[in-house]
């Protein structure tokens, strides 16, 4: 093991929660280590291994058992995220179970480590292809991990999140973590499409108020987390797509309506085993 390369793999982990904000780029990787992130019960471990480069569409319910050095890098508690007051507004209706008593850790997918390598995207002025459609948090909009996806303005552009569960789950809990920019971005299930395992959930309709007006202003809006309830996960290999599905233009060469994607989380999905392969290797070219 190369301690160079899994130093910064210590790091990484401690950036668990959509509400966290992480300011600088500690969590950068580089090198080709494969990393796998795995939550259960109240623990997250993140292990590298030297011997298998597995991009998260090749990977499979069996590639998630890490041969490399077992390292437990932190554990943390559920229930750091703070709800947003629009949080509240689209989410309070979804018919959660708050009687429900689950502690399990939030499992978090950062949207700048999900496989962008066939993605082309629409931004205000011109698009982006691949890792070039991540954004850098400089104005402080709260986004975790310091990046997030945008240039999703293109119809039936998907960022799609992939990963594995140990086991069944029933009524968990979906948290995306999203902001607009140049314009104000209503989502409703009529121009945007988040699917579980290629099946549409419902969601109830996501304000996204208060964004920068221009491309020029120095200013994002403050990312904010929107709750999804009773979403289903199988046995195995799971996926999570956000597709654009409108051609409701917002401005310049933004074709479609879209929010910018931050991260990400799962949260009451009782005591499955959770994991995926996170492409950290995205962020080598902000270095
Ligand atoms: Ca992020």
């Amino acid at each position: 093991m190369n301690f160079r390369k899994l130093l910064p793999m210590l790091i990484l982990p401690l950036i668990v929660s959509c509400g966290e904000v992480k300011s600088d780029n500690t969590s950068k990787t580089t090198g080709d280590n494969k990393t796998v992130e795995t939550t259960t019960g109240g623990k997250t471990d993140t292990k590298t291994d030297d011997s298998a480069v597995t991009t998260p569409e090749q990977s499979d319910s069996g590639n998630t058992q890490d041969s490399g050095d077992d390292t437990v890098i932190s554990e943390i508690g559920p229930g750091s995220d703070k709800e947003s007051e629009s949080e509240k507004e689209s989410g309070s209706e979804q018919g959660g179970d708050s009687s429900k008593v689950d502690e399990s850790t939030p499992f978090l997918m950062e949207a700048e480590y999900t496989n962008l390598d066939e993605k082309s995207g629409a931004g205000y002025s011109g698009g982006a292809d691949g890792w070039a459609m991540i954004g850098e948090d400089i104005y402080d909009a709260g986004a975790s991990n310091g990046y997030y996806v945008t240039y999703l303005y293109k119809n039936n552009l998907s960022l799609d999140f992939f990963f594995q569960s140990d086991k069944e789950v029933k009524g968990a809990n979906l948290i995306l973590r999203l902001t607009s920019e140049i314009k104000d971005v209503i989502l409703t299930t009529d121009i945007y499409t988040i699917t579980v395992n290629d099946v549409a959930v419902k969601f109830n309709q996501i304000s996204l108020l208060g964004a920068s007006t221009s491309d020029s202003e120095e200013y994002m809006r403050p990312f904010s987390n929107h709750t999804i309830s009773n979403i289903d996960l199988k046995e195995g290999e799971n996926s999570i797509k956000l597709i654009t599905t409108n051609t409701e233009g917002m401005g310049g060469t933004m074709y479609s309506t879209a929010p910018v994607v931050d991260c990400i989380t799962i949260e009451k999905y009782g005591d499955a085993t959770l994991s995926w392969n996170p492409r950290t290797d995205n962020l080598d070219h902000f270095e």
